[in-house]
């Protein structure tokens, strides 16, 4: 028996958020719907995630890219996303890293693909400048300044939406979304999310909301507004958060704040942009995120069967 196993990556950046695209060595997730598949990767084959998302090989903040056949009719691929403590509905940052992987490989020119994920279709625009375009799944406000009681925090309210994700969007946080504030950002999102459960504050048909969004003005005025994710590891995205971007705009259009095909300049922590607007296709009013990934490494990860930490380290 092999006493290694090998996997293929290319891993790229966007907005600083790391992703991980997987192109050889993974498990075989079988067929049909890639919720159904989905669900296998993390019943049947979590050791592997681990390996792949989980130091020593990687980091909390790394989004791996499984790409798999597509299940729905007329796609192009599929893609199941992963992180250090499970599966991902949905991944912006993440479909714009494929895209530029994909381009990297000499696998895309210019052009739409149809791209199929565990929530529903997507699809991606890479344009000649190298910034994709990703149309997203449709998002919706769930819930509106929906009130909790935060320990070291006090009353906050949030609104909760569908993004590809659920998230918990606020903005009366009162903190300054700026960098050295880092620590303080990070123990009042944790803090909220721990007290949505036992308020009962879920998504809808009682789904866990797993990403936190504090909202803030922007710190460059070319931009119109900054957020802080906390993503389900408990931990930041340095990129705006493509689904959060999508949970903030189907948020601004319910409030009247912002209309059909304006543009929504979404700014992160570290200062990286994605450009948001909502526009009709085929009927439905969807989030368009515009961003650019930069590939920063090709490898092999060595999975040592003697190593005890061969797949991962469990967050
Ligand atoms: O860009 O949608 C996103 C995302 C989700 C988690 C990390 N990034």
């Amino acid at each position: 028996m092999a006493s290694r196993l090998s996997i293929c990556v290319v891993d790229s950046h966007t907005g600083g958020e790391p992703t991980r695209v997987v192109l050889e060595g993974a498990p075989d997730l079988g067929s049909g719907p890639l919720s159904e598949r989905r669900e296998r990767l993390m019943t049947v084959h979590d050791a592997w995630r681990r390996a792949v998302a989980c130091e020593p090989r990687a980091s909390e903040v790394l989004v791996g890219a499984l790409l798999v056949e597509p299940h729905e009719p007329g796609c192009d691929l599929g893609i199941i996303f992963f992180n250090n403590v499970g599966v991902l509905g949905m991944c912006g940052h993440g479909t714009l890293g494929v895209v530029e992987t994909l381009r990297h490989l000499g696998r895309l020119q210019p052009g739409r693909l149809r791209i199929d994920t565990p929530v529903g279709v997507v699809e991606a625009e890479l344009r000649v400048d190298g910034t994709a375009v990703v149309i997203n799944v449709p998002s919706h406000r769930y819930r509106r300044q929906v009130p909790v009681q935060v320990p070291g925090l006090g009353l906050v309210h949030g609104d909760v939406a569908w993004g590809g994700n659920w998230f918990f969007l606020v903005e009366d946080h009162g903190l300054d979304l700026r960098p050295s504030n880092l620590r303080r950002l990070q123990e009042a999102a944790c803090a909220i999310r721990e007290a949505l459960g036992p308020a009962s504050i879920t998504g809808e048909h009682g789904a866990e909301i797993d990403h936190i969004e504090l909202t803030g003005p922007a710190a460059n005025r070319a931009n119109h507004g900054r957020n802080f994710v906390l993503c389900p590891g408990m931990e930041w995205d340095r990129s705006p958060c493509g689904t959060g971007t999508s949970a903030k705009l189907a948020c601004l259009l319910d409030e009247g704040k912002l209309i059909e095909d304006q543009v929504w300049r979404q700014e992160s922590l570290v200062g990286s942009v994605f450009t948001g607007w909502m526009s009709r296709v085929n009927g439905q009013v969807l989030p368009h995120i515009q961003g650019r990934a930069y590939i920063t490494a090709e490898a092999i990860l060595i999975l040592d069967l003697e190593d005890p930490f061969a797949f991962g380290i469990p967050s």
